[in-house]
């Protein structure tokens, strides 16, 4: 009943490194898948892992009992910056993460999230300003844009502090050594740990952009000490939280880690869905119509609240669909449960495929979400009424998972659903949209995350409005 894992032949020592594409491993994952099949092996750096994209197999590894979280590849390297705060730490085994998640948890309860509306207000107004200030001729670089939003609006809620991405063209310093942080770590992940540990000046600059990180996070989180501001937001919570189980509050260590992770884990998702989603509404008029419909008779020309985020169906149904197609974290990576599970060889597939032992599971999380045997065969297509709640509550489990799965799945969440209900209300009661380049088709570009590549857009005033 045993079949064996299937997968491309690799070269001696360098393994399959050659069938993968360094632009775009998500991309190379997915040709192979449709080669090979739901489940191949490739072995990466001498350590071989399996790749699997059905949802049965997928559904199969989210059952905690079995299976965990593995920190792997990239996400291992960004532990040389962060350690084990709650992204990147190994748990069980590291008790930070017990620790750190049961603090943080309320920080991103729906009372802390409505507290945090007014200043990602204030940073979505500036996008707007921004936009209509530039005219409907200029072209917009859509995901730069996104990026200067989502990096000012977690700047302030989780440190307390201003980039002004929108007034600026430098990058500012912090953003400069965390992308020296990420893309070092891609890098890195492509390396044998012997060429990683060589005084290089690439190392030696990957070393440095984490010191400045860690040192400027921690006169952010000394200058908040000094100076307590009474508000519900992620500093606050960072410092004031106390763990409802033994008492205590995060080290200082801790919160650095912590604050650097929410920075690198919080924006380039949220920026690269509302870019993705602002694609699928200009190639979709009528979904775009249905949207800004409902903006028009839900808010109509007043100022937004809190109070609306909660009646936008159709923006949510459209925003679920963009992560079905194009979950901004591609792919996650599991593990046999060090402490739970007692099979000896882990087989998945009902025993039909036999992993080595403390084999890695890479779980293609965009291909899994186009199974046409959970979304039929349109599954490739972008359509929100398959995304309304009433149609959303009924799909099989685990068969939508842009968050991630369970105890380790997404704690920034509610966070990054407020934040674009709100700048995509705002943008489409402000603006009407076009393509800059009407023949443009989805291109992606990767680094930890996916984003389209080159999409510009035109951003015209709408009438009646000054
Ligand atoms: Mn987020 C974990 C996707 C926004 C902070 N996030 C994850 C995981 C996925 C994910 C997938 C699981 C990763 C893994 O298994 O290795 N996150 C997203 C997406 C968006 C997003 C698609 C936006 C859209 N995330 C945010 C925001 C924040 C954040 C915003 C912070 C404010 N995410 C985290 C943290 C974790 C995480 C922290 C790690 C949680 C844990 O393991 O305890």
């Amino acid at each position: 009943k045993e079949v064996p894992i299937p997968g491309p032949k690799g070269m001696p020592f360098f393994g399959n490194i050659y069938d993968i594409e360094a632009e775009q491993p998500t991309r190379s994952f997915e040709l192979l898948a449709d080669n090979y099949g739901p489940i191949f092996r490739l072995t990466l750096l001498g350590s071989p892992r399996v790749f699997i994209s059905s949802h049965e197999l997928v559904d199969e590894v989210c059952n905690e009992d079995r299976f965990t979280k593995v920190v792997s590849a990239a996400l291992n390297q960004i532990r040389n910056g962060v350690h084990d705060g709650l992204f990147t730490a190994n748990y069980p085994g590291e008790e930070n993460w017990a620790v750190a998640h049961r603090v943080l948890v309320p920080a991103f309860g729906p009372l802390n999230i409505r507290g945090m509306f007014d200043e990602m207000y204030d940073i979505a107004s500036q996008l707007v300003m921004k936009w209509a200030r530039q005219g409907p001729n200029v072209p917009i670089g859509v995901t730069d844009d996104f990026t200067r939003l989502t990096l000012d609006t977690i700047a302030l809620c989780a440190m307390g502090t201003r980039f002004n991405s929108f007034y600026h063209d430098e990058i500012h310093p912090f953003v400069e050594a965390m992308v020296g942080l990420l893309s070092g770590s891609g890098n890195r992940a492509r390396r044998p740990d012997l060429l990683n540990n060589l005084p290089t000046s690439e190392n030696t600059k990957y070393w440095n952009d984490i010191t400045f990180l860690r040192n400027l996070a921690q006169e952010l989180v000394d200058s908040r000490k000094n100076n307590p501001e009474d508000k519900k937001d992620l500093l606050n919570s960072l410092i004031l939280g106390r763990d409802p189980q033994t008492g205590q509050g995060l080290t200082d260590g801790s919160i650095v880690d912590n604050m650097i992770t929410f920075l690198i884990a919080g924006h380039e998702t949220t920026s690269g869905m509302l870019s993705f989603l602002f694609y699928y509404l200009l190639k979709n008029p009528h979904a775009y119509q249905k949207a800004q419909e409902e903006v028009d008779r839900v808010i109509g020309r007043r100022k937004i609240t809190v109070e609306d985020m909660s009646k936008l169906p159709y923006i949510t149904a459209v925003m679920r669909e963009t992560l079905r197609l194009n979950p901004t974290a591609p792919i996650i990576a599991m593990h046999a449960h060090p402490d739970k599970n007692t099979e000896d060889p882990v087989k998945l597939g009902g025993g039909k495929y036999v992993l080595h032992k403390d084999e890695p599971i890479v779980l293609m999380l965009g291909k899994m979400q186009r199974d046409p045997q959970v979304y039929g065969p349109d599954a490739d297509e972008f359509r929100p009424e398959r995304m309304l709640d009433e149609n959303f509550e009924k799909l099989p489990k685990n068969a939508w998972k842009p968050f991630g799965n369970g105890m380790r799945g997404c704690i920034g969440r509610p966070f990054a659903w407020q934040e674009a209900l709100l700048v995509i209300a705002i943008l489409l009661q402000n603006f009407n949209f076009q393509m800059d380049n009407p023949s443009y088709d989805l291109r992606i570009k990767q680094t930890l995350t996916i984003k389209p590549k080159d999409f510009h857009m035109k951003a015209t005033l709408r009438e009646g409005l000054d």
